[in-house]
């Protein structure tokens, strides 16, 4: 058996291909719009180069770096992490109900089914501080949505993704919980830890390169959905995470922070969150 290491190059391969697998790409957009947006982009380029004075030399690095993310198969995780949060805020403006956040480039869809309450897949030998996470789906009115489907992934105690990372089960650490016919969903997995995107790629390369860090604060990835109600995909994270105020990602709000405290047998932590759902469809 060969030893595998977490290398940006193989998880990016994985980002890109889910995505290519996932995320077909659906409207046509119109010529015009085509023309306004992408001469929009290449007019911030251009006045890049113009008001710094770009040289030919680091013109060419960035030719060199652009190339690298596609070798690196980065490009989901540059356009999630400096990008998406633009994205999410343009989409969610007017919504009513829970803030939402960006998706990120780890989801997958498909996760097991799981009743409430429910435990994530985990390994036997699990590592991390149990956490015990539930709450209410209701709609805007307060009214409970029985059967939500809160789809739930994260991290692994050593800042590790399922299907992107080698060596780990496949759906560790994520599932689909059904909610109760109350609206009440119950999940009990582990704290995750705090994530660093990969350094040895394109965008650590980057980052070192700009003198940045490559933190995100821990968090807890979410889809929380009902019939007739509008998606949520958010992002929960923690207090007091020494990342909650630089994100590399610029994916936290101020109402995504949980407060767990220990649980009565003292061996892990407890939090409530509950979900708002907006009438509507889907996406
Ligand atoms: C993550 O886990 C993540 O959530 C985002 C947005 C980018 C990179 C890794
Ligand atoms: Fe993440």
């Amino acid at each position: 058996m060969s030893v595998e290491t977490a290398t940006a190059a193989a998880s990016g391969a994985n980002a890109t291909e889910k995505f290519r697998l996932n995320k077909s790409v659906g409207a046509q957009v119109s010529a015009e719009r085509v023309n306004q947006l992408a001469s929009r982009a290449i007019k911030a380029l251009v006045d890049t180069v113009t008001e710094e004075k770009v040289t030919y030399d680091e013109y060419n690095a960035l030719k060199a770096w652009l190339i690298r993310v596609g070798e690196d198969g980065e490009w989901p995780l540059f356009l999630d992490v400096w990008i998406e949060h633009a994205v999410e805020e343009v989409a969610n403006a007017d919504r009513e109900g829970s803030k939402g956040t960006i998706e990120g480039p780890y989801y997958v869809p498909g996760s097991p089914v799981l009743q409430s309450p429910a435990t994530l897949p985990q390994r036997e030998d699990e590592a991390g501080t149990p956490l015990l996470f539930q709450g209410r789906v209701t709609n805007v009115n307060g009214e409970a949505l029985p059967g939500a489907h809160v789809e739930i992934w994260h991290a692994d105690d050593a800042g590790f993704y399922s299907q992107f990372a080698p060596g780990i089960p496949e759906w560790n650490l994520r599932g689909t919980v059904v909610a109760d016919d109350q609206g009440f969903y119950q999940i009990n997995t582990l704290q995750p830890a705090p994530y660093q995107i990969p350094t040895d790629g394109a965008c650590g390369q980057l980052i070192s390169a700009a003198g940045w860090h490559a933190w995100r604060p821990a968090h807890l990835h979410l889809k929380v959905s009902a019939p007739e109600h509008q998606l949520i995909t958010t992002q929960l994270y923690f207090t007091s995470d020494e990342h909650l105020s630089d994100d590399i990602a610029s994916a936290v709000k101020p109402e995504l922070i949980l407060d767990p405290k220990p649980t009565a047998d003292g061996k892990g932590r407890e939090v409530s969150y509950d979900f708002v759902l907006a009438p509507g469809t889907a996406e």
